[in-house]
């Protein structure tokens, strides 16, 4: 039985995010030592059959159907947001001036301004030991958190090239049905902002550089989809007929840009010119499945890594023979970020632990009265990236300073 003081959880929204949310907070107390013992108190989500066969499927101990209830509520400690992006400034806001912790799925915010209120007041909140942390979960992957080590460690030298790609094909169906990631007024942008948001996290994080301006193009393939009703999961799993009413498709299909790096943040600054990038995030490629890939090549040494096999980091160092190529490092070893918490050396993780580090990760800093990363300020300058991006490509790809 653990002696640590309770962290009382209030988490709004229950499909996929909430799903791997609820999981990791049960989840993380159990591998992992805590500073504070993470409870799932309150589940909230707005249909009350909906949200009450939830709380019984994911562990939660009560239900609300307002999330305004969540914040006066003296039994609650941290509010989860898991909603559409449209609702995380005015949720999350009011959550820090009600003195509860917010972890907040990614991206932020739909756009800058509503990202930069939100720093305003986790900033403000801090200062009140009220902490907040955006959900780049994929920081907390074990094999890129490697790569990060590698790279604040100088085994790549210059970081030269940034190739970042992220790569689904659940839309690839034009009778796939119409869901809220396909609905600019609740999502924001498309592949751009869910899974691009991801790759510019990931590359900027690794690097130790911020992305200082674009050129993108964007592109819409399928305009109209069919309605569906309650979905879950990304394409949802409702019976919809290619005959269904049809509601229009406000987002991009597919995102890409090139990048230009800071070239600071290594070595406290004393690296060259910045790294140059290139940036693709779609959800029309055939037969990938969630290939979040990230190549990184240095003056040293380059790093290659694919989520469809996340447990391996590639690495080719060119103080090596030429013929040694690039060596696949399983990153299954107890020194290797998060793993030696987990099974024997070769056993691997899945797509949830990396759900699991974040709360880990959350709940240490908090614990420790410090700021967890990513901060909202780091997920605005992401916020910063994605409306350059669109920017660039409403003016035909003209370069757009971040
Ligand atoms: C959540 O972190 C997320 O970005 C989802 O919103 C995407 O749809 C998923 O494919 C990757 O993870």
């Amino acid at each position: 039985m653990t002696t640590a003081k309770p962290l009382r959880v209030g988490m709004v929204g229950y499909a996929f995010m909430g799903a791997a949310h609820s999981h990791a907070w049960r989840t993380a107390p159990r591998f992992f030592e805590l500073p504070l013992d993470p409870q799932l108190t309150a589940l909230c989500g707005r249909n009350d059959d909906g949200v009450r066969a939830a709380a019984g499927k994911l562990g939660w101990g009560s239900v609300e159907t307002d999330w305004r209830r969540l914040l006066e509520r003296d039994d609650i400690d941290l509010i989860d947001i898991c909603t559409p992006g449209n609702t995380h400034a005015e949720i999350a806001i009011a959550a820090l001036e009600a003195g509860k912790h917010v972890l907040c799925e990614k991206p932020l915010a739909n756009s800058v301004a509503e990202a930069e209120r939100m720093t305003e007041a986790a900033q403000a909140a801090a200062e009140r030991g009220v902490f907040s942390m955006c959900g780049f979960s994929y920081r907390r992957t074990p094999a890129l958190a490697l790569a990060k080590r590698m790279v604040e460690q100088g085994r790549l030298g210059n970081i030269r090239h940034v190739r970042a790609q992220y790569l689904q094909d659940w839309l690839s169906d034009e009778n796939a049905p119409m869901t809220w990631r396909l609905d600019k007024s609740k999502s924001g942008s498309g592949s751009l902002g869910d899974i691009g948001a991801h790759s510019i996290d990931a590359a900027q994080w690794v690097t130790g550089q911020h992305i200082t301006g674009v050129s993108a193009l964007l592109e819409t393939f399928v305009h109209e989809r069919p309605l569906a009703g309650d979905l879950v999961g990304l394409g949802g799993h409702g019976d919809v007929g290619a005959d269904a009413p049809r509601g229009t498709v406000t987002v991009d299909d597919a995102a890409i840009f090139t990048a230009r790096f800071s070239g600071d943040g290594l070595d406290g600054g004393a690296t060259s010119a910045g790294a140059v990038g290139v940036f693709e995030a779609t959800r029309f490629a055939l037969g990938r499945k969630n290939a979040m890939r990230l190549e990184v090549n240095g003056t040293k040494a380059s790093l290659a890594f694919d989520f469809e096999e996340m447990n391996v980091l590639s690495f080719y160092d060119a103080a090596e023979s030429p013929d040694a190529g690039f060596r696949r490092i399983f990153v299954t070893e107890p020194e290797h970020p998060y793993a030696g918490n987990w099974w024997p050396t070769g056993h691997g993780l899945g797509y949830e632990h990396g759900f699991t580090h974040q709360v880990v990760d959350l709940v240490t800093a908090i614990g420790a009265g410090e700021q967890p990363s990513p901060s909202f300020a780091d997920a605005l300058q992401v916020q910063k990236v994605l409306a350059a991006v669109e920017g660039s490509a409403a003016e035909s790809s003209r370069w757009q300073n971040v």
